[in-house]
């Protein structure tokens, strides 16, 4: 096993507080997709009142951002979405399909916490689709392409009988979602035993769909965020081929173990290049945007070399 499967950039973390030109704490957990020429990064902040709200940056090479000057989405205050997202909006994931990019985020309210989608196709008109789960689920990622003419995404429910895990559902028209069904569970005393969430919106690969998610253990001093890879049937992404039993990614760098929320790294978004490579993404400790970047092929064989069972 390659115990450096993704190489840190030298120049992490890539976005901090310092870095937006509006007052926020942490610039975390964020999507990023290219659009034209631009990477476009969705970062979530917390405010002080310790509620969320989604910035965006852009940049042209994937390391180096500038953030707009104003937030990009933030609880809405009237309309459907409203009663949803009083207590914030987190998490984005951004997928590209039939020329839109549809953001799927974490909505936060006293009601819980669902997952809300909206689209766009240009980052500047968003267009409200629908609250795309009850509650409690977060982690919602969809596939770039449609099977046999349904959406499909992964997500992770919460359950207080079984470990939190993750479960993929389809959609005629992304309003709607039904089929639900398990597809992945955290396995016992391994690096994801406590729960796992997708993280990156799946990737293809000649191999299959290529899904880079968190897991979690918890130990005597908290839990710990790590990353790993599973990888999805390319025509049946109910499918799981392999899942890497071993992690890809554990909190290492400083600000990985030390910041608002000790050791964790948590990806929302990845970009594969045409060079076989891929930028992963990850927030620090709930702190800080940091990248690096492995081979599509190296993740795709952990999942299918080194692998334990899907559920
Ligand atoms: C999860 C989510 C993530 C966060 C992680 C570590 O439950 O809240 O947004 O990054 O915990 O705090």
């Amino acid at each position: 096993m390659n115990p450096d499967i993704v190489k840190r950039y030298s120049g992490n973390p890539i976005l901090t507080r310092s870095d937006i030109p509006y007052p926020v704490e942490t610039v975390h957990n964020a999507a990023v997709v290219k659009h034209g020429d631009e990477y476009i990064m969705l970062f979530r902040s917390h405010l002080r009142t310790g509620r969320s709200i989604i910035g965006l940056a852009r940049s042209l090479d994937g390391f180096r951002f500038i953030a707009d000057s104003r937030p990009f989405l933030q609880p809405e205050q009237k309309g459907p979405f409203a009663a949803y997202e009083e207590f914030g909006v987190e998490d984005p994931r951004v997928t590209y399909l039939e020329g839109e990019y549809l953001i799927t985020y974490s909505a936060y309210s006293r009601n819980g916490v669902r997952i809300a989608l909206v689209k766009t196709k240009d980052f500047v008109q968003i267009e409200p689709v629908a609250l795309i789960t009850q509650a409690d689920s977060r982690n919602a990622v969809i596939f770039p392409e449609k099977f046999e003419g349904l959406y499909a995404r992964l997500d992770r429910p919460h359950s207080e009988i079984a470990p939190w895990s993750i479960w993929i559902s389809y959609s005629p028209d992304l309003r709607f979602w039904g089929e639900s069904r398990l597809v992945m569970k955290p396995e016992p005393y391994h690096w994801d035993e406590m729960k796992i969430g997708p993280g990156a919106p799946p990737i293809k690969t000649d191999q299959g769909w290529l899904s880079i998610y968190h897991g979690v253990f918890r130990t005597m001093d908290g839990a710990v965020y790590r990353l790993g890879v599973a990888l999805h049937d390319l025509h049946n992404p109910a499918k799981v081929l392999g899942v890497g039993d071993s992690w890809i990614l554990q909190p290492e760098a400083p600000w990985e173990v030390t910041g608002y929320v000790h050791n964790v790294v948590f990806s929302c978004g990845a970009v594969p290049e045409p060079d076989g490579t891929v930028k992963i993404y990850w927030g620090g400790a709930d702190t800080v945007m940091c990248v690096g970047e492995a081979n599509v092929a190296d993740l795709a064989d952990l999942c299918l070399q080194h692998s334990r069972s899907a559920i």
